[in-house]
């Protein structure tokens, strides 16, 4: 064999959820890394008997076992990036605070997922776990990526002060980057990345669609993927939006689920390639 060939792969951990329905969590992830050429190893945090209509069951895993998942991985391969989406409990948030400065892991991207799509609450101890995200894992991460309900909820702020002053937010949040998904304001998608006490906008129409499941997840491990492939975190803002924005505008008119469905992902809608 000729080991001159040989390269690395550039490789992502995501911690997150397993949704059954393939559009959020994992699932998502995994096929977000794939299509920028990225590996995805994977730690499940907990496991949702979901469908484009809804949650209908959780099952969350052992903090024990979401330990010893992001051990293996990590003492094997170190990821170059890593993305974390639902962390059910306080104690999960702490196991993978705890991993990250363990392993001196970097290039951290938190998606503060509170509460699901469809209006399931995706932790039973909510209060707790928001607190132990804001003391213990926000200030280890590169950047979290709220959207506007979740900044009102982790920050205390209203949304008009986050929206009229959006540098607030990283002394509220303990943690320096900050990315503002406008995917519920009223009007356009627009997402501010705060960083080193800076905004920088993002814009991008609203586009009329029920396929937005799992979209914060896609944007979350698209950063991640991109942070990977050694991007700047503007620059993997900036093509993990726009890999979003036309994954919702090409799933825009397909059918799956009689609720809201998938975005549809390819690589060849990657702005990279
Ligand atoms: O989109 C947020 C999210 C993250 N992770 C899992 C989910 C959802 C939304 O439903 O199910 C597992």
């Amino acid at each position: 064999m000729d080991t001159s060939q040989i390269r690395k792969y550039s490789t992502i951990l995501t911690i997150a959820g397993s949704d059954s329905s393939a559009g959020a969590g994992i699932q998502a992830d995994i096929k977000t890394a794939a299509a920028f050429g990225v590996h995805a190893s994977t730690a499940i945090s907990s496991i949702t008997a979901q469908n484009t209509c809804g949650i209908i069951a959780i099952s969350d895993v052992d903090p024990y076992m979401l330990q010893k998942q992001i051990e293996a991985i990590v003492t094997d391969e170190k990821p170059l990036a890593v993305k974390t989406g639902m962390l059910p409990s306080p104690q999960a948030v702490e196991v993978v605070a705890n991993a990250i400065r363990r392993f001196n892991l970097v290039n951290i991207v938190v998606d503060p997922v509170l509460i699901s799509s469809s209006g399931t609450p995706m932790s039973d101890k909510m209060e707790d776990t928001i607190k132990t995200m804001k003391t213990a894992l926000f200030p280890l991460a590169t950047l979290v990526t709220p959207n506007i309900p979740e900044a009102i909820t982790l920050s205390g702020l209203s949304k008009s002060d986050i929206l009229n002053n959006p540098l607030l937010l990283p002394d509220r949040l303990n943690c320096p980057g900050i990315l503002l998904k406008g995917g519920h304001s009223d009007t356009d998608c627009d997402d501010i990345l705060i960083a080193e006490k800076e905004t920088t906008t993002f814009t991008s129409k609203r586009i009329g669609s029920r396929n937005t499941h799992g979209t914060g997840c896609v944007l979350s491990s698209a950063i991640a993927s991109c942070l990977a492939l050694g991007l700047t975190l503007r620059e993997a803002v900036k093509h993990a939006k726009n890999f979003v924005t036309r994954a919702i505008e090409e799933g825009k008119n397909l059918h799956f689920g009689n609720g809201h469905g998938p975005l549809f992902l390819l690589d060849k809608y990657n702005s990279m390639q």
